[in-house]
């Protein structure tokens, strides 16, 4: 009798508890604390591994890369040195190269429907050529400063040294929708160099030796990737000498990765 009364008592405990568990946490959703990720938690650090290392032009500003049918392009930077480039990667030969003209200062670059659009900084003024022959088909116009650029395939996506980034309807260069790139509670300024990466945005922020990823809907980053000790900085002379410019090859899965004068381009893995 005693042990039927113990069981009994055992399970209506056992009945209280589960019932307890199953009570709508304060969202209205049902409470399991295994399966339910911390509110601004810290986001995800990740390495790298290196893949191929392969030379550069130390003397290019780099301010835009992509990468296109196995080539480079690249756009350079400074007043008077400022370019359009395609580069052979294992090389680091220059293929084809336009210059751009005084007074531009050369930014982001990308690549869609067969045309290069690409940002010059302070002068609210991209340019657009064929991406096969360079030649020169026309320009668009933005406000405030040019940095970084990038595509999903449909928007051109704009980083202006701020933590907005843009999307603008290539027909027409209408701002569409504008993100603001936050790490927690904390907005992530200076995001310069821009590529879209299986889904993601990937972002060189000046000065830094991490990228950010970024959602593309949200603006959260989504993880770091921490690139120090890429390139040696003792073998660097300009304090400018930072760490921009992310090519990414979908087709095979390539992510291409370089600095601003610096003498090599890295084909790296994340490592998460
Ligand atoms: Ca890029």
């Amino acid at each position: 009798m005693l042990k039927m009364r113990l069981l009994r008592l055992l399970l209506v405990l056992g009945v209280a508890l589960f019932c307890l568990q199953c009570q709508p946490n304060s969202n209205g959703g049902a409470s399991n604390k295994t399966t339910t990720p911390p509110a601004n938690g810290p986001v995800p650090k990740y390495g790298y591994q290196i893949v191929n290392i392969w030379p550069h032009d130390s003397n290019a500003f780099t301010q835009g890369l992509i990468l296109m049918d196995g080539k480079l392009l690249e756009s350079t930077g400074q007043e008077g040195f400022s370019s359009l480039r395609r580069v052979d990667l294992e090389s680091g030969r220059v293929l084809k190269k336009v210059d751009v003209p005084v007074p531009y200062f050369a930014e982001g670059l990308t690549a869609l429907n067969g045309k290069l659009y690409q940002l010059t900084w302070q002068h609210n003024i991209g340019f657009i050529y064929d991406a096969q022959t360079f030649e020169r088909q026309g320009q668009f116009t933005y406000d405030g400063e040019g940095w970084g650029l990038a595509t999903d395939g449909q928007s051109l996506i704009l980083s202006d040294g701020t933590n907005r980034i843009r999307f603008i309807d290539p027909n027409g260069f209408r701002v569409t929708r504008t993100i603001t790139v936050t790490d927690g509670s904390q907005p992530v300024r200076e995001l310069n160099e821009l590529e879209y990466v299986k889904g993601e945005i990937y972002a060189n922020v000046w000065h830094d030796n991490r990228i950010a990823t970024i959602d593309p809907q949200s603006g959260h980053v989504k993880s770091w990737i921490d690139l120090t000790g890429l390139m040696p900085a003792g073998e660097l002379k300009d304090e400018e000498a930072v760490l921009n410019g992310i090519a990414y090859d979908e087709a095979k899965d390539m992510l291409i990765v370089t600095g601003k004068l610096w003498p090599r381009v890295f084909e790296i893995k994340v490592k998460r």
